[in-house]
């Protein structure tokens, strides 16, 4: 496909609520989206990084500069087939995985319109719904937590994750069990731990939880594989995982016993396949994460849900949750059993609301294509 033109954007998106993790607040997203433009085509990326380099070492403005600079005049110099080949195009580039998946994951939403099919089935993806957990970030108090549990749990969410920390977790988990014994309950410290919370953290096996989320360093392996020889409760990395050789290490070292697949955090859609892939043939369950997406990224978590070895609920929620008004059309909606009911329509399956984007839009520039900057 010839590439006529990458237009990057960053857009300011309130979230209908605050959410906290172990490493800070979140209130606004500062989200870039990536439309690359082929042969009267536009192909859609959101990128995933955080508005500071606390998830992970890039932030909004890093992969900005990154994209306009580095990765954009890269791909703009080349005539793709698939974003399949986009990892190679980028090799050059180390790291800058959520600036890289951004760009690549437009080439996949492209193809998919370009073959007249939906991108779910493009990734080869086998479920015609899937099931839905809430992440429930850190709260002020235990009874406002209860509060929102109960509305997510009416809402028909199949599984509960709590956002913990120090001094914010036993404590929590007692009194959610207590009034829930039998929900589907897991916990996320995105690295609050140490090894010295050794003994605090078995104690979490008291909970009868899913899986217990990267409870330590946010690069680690091998002191996970000390702590799961301790736990009966599953490990899950998240953060630890950003390609297939990851995923190997930490199966074959025992660090976890699920993973969590995120677009931006494994640089796109061909390695989120590779590191699916991976996992299914060892016997390893994966379910999709979420970095608080705009509807765009949330639609593309959906296609990937449908790989047939996404089988745990992921963080993959309504729109709703997250905005007053999304950016896609319709918006992302779950059903009463807890479920996403995938879109036969081809390509990504939601509308992009291009006016509402150009309105949001704080500030744009293009690769290539200068004249479509209006
Ligand atoms: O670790 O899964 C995480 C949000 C921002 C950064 C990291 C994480 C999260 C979430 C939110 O848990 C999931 C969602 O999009 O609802
Ligand atoms: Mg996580």
């Amino acid at each position: 496909m010839r590439i006529d033109g990458i237009i990057l954007r960053e857009l300011h998106l309130p979230l209908v609520r605050p959410f906290e993790t172990s490493f800070g607040v979140t209130t606004e997203r500062r989200i870039l989206l990536a439309e690359v433009r082929s042969e009267g085509l536009v192909g859609w990326g959101e990128c995933t990084a955080g508005e500071h380099p606390y998830f992970s070492g890039e932030s909004t403005d890093t992969a900005w500069q990154v994209i306009l600079n580095e990765l954009g005049p890269m791909l703009a110099a080349e005539t793709p087939e698939n974003g399949g080949q986009c990892p190679r195009i980028f090799h050059k580039i180390r790291g800058n995985r959520m600036a890289k998946a951004t760009l690549e994951n437009a080439i996949w939403d492209l193809e998919a319109q370009r073959e007249g099919i939906p991108l779910a089935r493009l990734l080869g993806g086998v479920h015609d719904a899937i099931p839905c957990g809430v992440s429930i970030g850190i709260q002020p108090s235990i009874p406002q937590l209860m509060e929102i549990i109960e509305r997510e749990l009416a809402a028909g969410y199949q599984r509960i994750k709590l956002k913990c920390k120090p001094g914010w977790d036993v404590d929590v988990f007692d009194a959610v069990r207590n009034r829930w014994p039998e929900i589907t309950l897991s916990c996320d410290a995105n690295s609050a731990y140490r090894l010295r919370d050794s003994d605090h953290l078995v104690g979490f096996d008291a909970f009868d939880l899913l899986m217990i989320e990267q409870p330590l360093w946010y690069d680690d392996f091998f002191y996970h594989s000390m702590l799961q020889k301790r736990l009966n409760t599953p490990l899950c990395l998240d953060e630890s995982i950003h390609n297939r050789r990851d995923a190997l290490a930490a199966i074959e070292m025992e660090s976890c016993k699920i993973i969590n697949i995120k677009l931006g955090r494994v640089s796109g859609f061909s390695e989120a396949i590779a590191v699916h892939n991976a996992a299914m043939e060892r016997g390893v369950p994966v379910w999709c994460g979420g970095m608080l997406e705009s509807g765009v990224g949330r639609a593309h978590n959906i296609a990937l849900s449908t790989l047939p070895n996404f089988t745990l609920p992921g963080d993959v929620s309504a729109s709703a949750r997250y905005w007053k008004e999304d950016i896609i059309e319709p918006e992302v909606t779950v059903n009463a059993q807890g479920e996403i009911v995938i879109s036969d329509a081809p390509g990504r399956g939601y509308e992009v609301r291009t006016d509402l984007v150009e309105k949001l839009t704080v500030r744009k520039e293009a690769i290539r294509a200068f004249e479509l900057v209006g």
